[in-house]
C-alpha cells in the first residue's frame, strides 16, 4: 500500500499467513500475496461482533480470504521490508477458499521452509507459495523471456520441433522409450537434428524453448531427467565465431538484464541463498573466451593432474570444472566464461573438426560459477564429411533414424552453428542455488515422478 491509500477503504484477496486472537475484543491477521505481506487488525466496534473477532483470529493459516477495511498507520511502526508499513482495519472478512487445518510443511518467521529438500519437493505447491520460491520462479520466467526477446530481435524464428521421435538419435544413449500405438517411439533428448533440418529448410536463424528428456541415472545436484532447453541454430558467412560471438552477447544480455529487471527478486532470494546477489559478470561487458587448452594450462599451473585432458581423450571432470571456475574467478574476476576448441574425441558426431588441427573441434561450452550451462558447435554441413564423422564415432549412417537427417544435407545446406542451454542450470548457477531441483517447478529425476 502507498500513502495514497491512507484512510481509504480497500478490498484485498490474499492468503492468511498468520492469524491470532489477542483478546475478546482484538485479533490480528497477517495477509500475504505473492510474498508481499500486510497486517490487518479487527477490533470490537459497531458493527463488528466478538464472534467475528473470534472467527477472524481463528482462521486456518493459508486460507484465501477477502478482506475489506480502512488503511491506517499501525500503532507500533512495522520495520520489515516484506511487510507493508500501513495496516488494514477490518470491516468485513469473507472466506474464499479454506485451507486444511494442518499444513504438512513448517516455515520460519520469515516464511522460509524449515524442512528437508525432499519434504519441500513432496509438498511443492506449498513450497512454491513461499517468498523465495516465488522469486526463483520469476527469475526462471525472466531468463526465458530475455532469451526469446534477444532471439526475436536478432531476426530469429521461434520453432517447435517434435518431442516424440521415431528413433533414438544423437548417438543412441540416454533416451526414454514410450509406447506409440503398435510401435515404440522415444522422447527427444535434444532438438539437435531438427534444428539443423530447419537450417537445411532455409530458415537461417531459429530458436526453441522446450522440454528435453534424458534417461540418465545421474543422481547429482545438477542433473534432471526432464529439463527446459533453450536452443538456437544460425547460419554464418565466414567463420563460426560469428555465431559464438552472438551466443556470448546473448548470455551477457540475459545475465545483465536479470540483475537490472529482477533486483527485488534477487534480494529476496539472497535472504535464503546468500550467493544469489554476488554473480560476477565481466566488467567490460564482453564474455571472457579462452580455449580448452588454456583451461588445461590454468589447471596444470594450479598443480592439477591433467594428463588425460592433455591427451585429448577425456573432458574435464566436474571437480576440474569447478576448480577451473574458481581459478578464473580469482584471475579474471568473472563467474561467466566460455571455453572454445574442445577436443574432437569428446564431442558428438555432428561437430565440425578444427580445419587447422583435427585433434580439436569448432565447439564451445559456456560456464557459470565453474559449471556447464551451454554446449554448442559449428556443425558439419557436408554430407560426405558427416557420414565419415558418424563412422569415426562408431555410428552407421544407414541405421534407422538417421536417414531423414542425412537426406537434409544431400540437398545442400549452408554452414551453421548453434547451441543448447539448460534453463534450470542458468537459474541455479546465477542464483548460486545448491540444487537444480530448486530451479525446476516440478522436478523430474531418476527417483522422482511426482508431484
Ligand atoms: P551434458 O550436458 O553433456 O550432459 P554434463 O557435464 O552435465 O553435461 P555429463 O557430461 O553427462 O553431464 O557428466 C558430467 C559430470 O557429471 C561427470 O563428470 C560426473 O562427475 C557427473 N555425473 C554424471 N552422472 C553422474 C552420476 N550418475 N553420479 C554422479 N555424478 C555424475
Ligand atoms: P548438451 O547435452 O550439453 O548439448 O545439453 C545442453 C545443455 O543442457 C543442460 N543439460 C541439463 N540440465 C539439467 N539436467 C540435465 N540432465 C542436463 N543435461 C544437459 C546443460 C547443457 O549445457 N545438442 C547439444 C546442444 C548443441 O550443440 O546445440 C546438447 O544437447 O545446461
Amino acid at each position: 500500500f502507498t500513502e495514497d491509500h491512507y484512510e481509504k477503504e480497500v478490498t484485498v484477496v490474499a492468503r492468511v499467513d498468520n492469524a491470532r486472537v489477542q483478546s475478546a475484543k482484538l485479533a490480528f491477521l497477517m495477509l500475504r500475496q505473492q510474498g508481499q505481506k500486510v497486517q490487518a487488525v479487527i477490533a470490537a466496534a459497531e458493527p463488528i461482533s466478538r464472534q467475528m473477532i473470534k472467527y477472524t483470529g481463528g482462521l486456518n493459516v493459508n486460507s484465501i480470504v477477502q478482506v475489506t477495511g480502512i488503511v491506517k498507520k499501525p500503532e507500533i511502526p512495522i520495520s520489515s521490508a516484506s511487510i507493508s508499513h500501513l495496516e488494514i482495519h477490518i470491516r468485513k472478512v469473507y472466506m474464499i477458499s479454506e485451507a486444511a487445518q494442518m499444513l504438512p510443511m513448517q516455515v520460519d518467521a520469515e516464511g522460509a521452509p524449515i524442512v528437508t529438500l525432499k519434504t519441500r519437493l513432496d509438498n511443492r505447491v506449498l513450497d512454491l507459495q513461499t517468498e523465495t520460491s516465488q522469486a526463483i520462479t520469476w527469475i526462471s520466467s525472466g531468463v526465458s523471456e530475455l532469451f526469446a526477446e534477444y532471439m526475436i530481435k536478432s531476426g530469429s524464428r521461434w520453432i517447435f520441433t517434435p518431442k516424440l521421435v521415431g528413433a533414438a538419435t544423437e548417438g543412441g544413449s540416454g533416451v526414454f522409450e514410450v509406447k506409440y500405438f503398435k510401435r515404440n517411439a522415444y522422447l527427444a533428448q535434444s532438438p539437435q537434428l531438427y534444428k539443423q533440418m530447419c537450417i537445411a529448410g532455409d530458415m537461417e536463424n531459429v530458436f526453441e524453448i522446450a522440454p528435453v528428456f534424458r534417461a540418465e541415472d545421474s543422481n547429482t545436484h545438477r542433473h534432471l531427467t526432464e529439463f527446459s532447453g533453450l536452443d538456437f541454430e544460425k547460419t554464418f558467412r565466414n567463420h563460426y565465431h560469428e555465431v559464438l560471438e552472438f551466443a556470448e552477447n546473448l548470455l551477457v544480455f540475459i545475465l545483465t538484464q536479470l540483475k537490472e529487471r529482477y533486483a527485488t527478486q534477487i534480494a529476496t532470494i539472497q535472504k535464503s541463498y546468500p550467493k544469489a546477489g554476488d554473480f560476477k559478470l565481466p566488467k567490460d561487458g564482453k564474455a571472457l573466451r579462452l580455449n580448452y587448452m588454456d583451461g588445461v594450462a590454468l589447471l596444470k599451473e594450479a598443480g592439477v593432474d591433467v594428463s588425460e585432458q592433455e591427451s585429448f581423450e577425456n573432458d574435464f571432470t566436474t571437480a576440474m570444472e569447478k576448480q577451473l571456475g574458481q581459478i578464473i574467478r580469482d584471475k579474471y574476476d568473472t563467474d561467466f566464461y566460455v571455453l572454445d576448441k574442445f577436443p574432437m574425441a569428446v564431442r558428438p558426431f555432428y561437430t565440425k573438426a578444427d580445419p587447422n588441427d583435427k585433434r580439436f573441434s569448432n565447439s564451445y561450452d559456456f560456464f557459470m560459477r565453474g559449471e556447464e550451462i551451454m554446449s554448442g558447435a559449428q556443425r558439419i554441413h557436408d554430407i560426405k564429411e558427416l557420414e565419415e564423422s558418424m563412422r569415426a564415432k562408431g555410428l552407421e549412417p544407414n541405421q534407422e533414424g538417421f536417414e531423414d537427417y542425412l537426406n537434409a544435407f544431400r540437398q545442400g545446406c549452408p554452414p551453421h552453428a548453434g547451441g543448447g542451454l539448460g534453463l534450470n542450470r542458468i537459474v541455479m548457477f546465477f542464483l548460486g542455488l545448491p540444487n537444480v531441483r530448486l530451479a525446476s517447478l516440478f522436478p523430474r529425476d531418476p527417483q522422482r515422478l511426482r508431484p
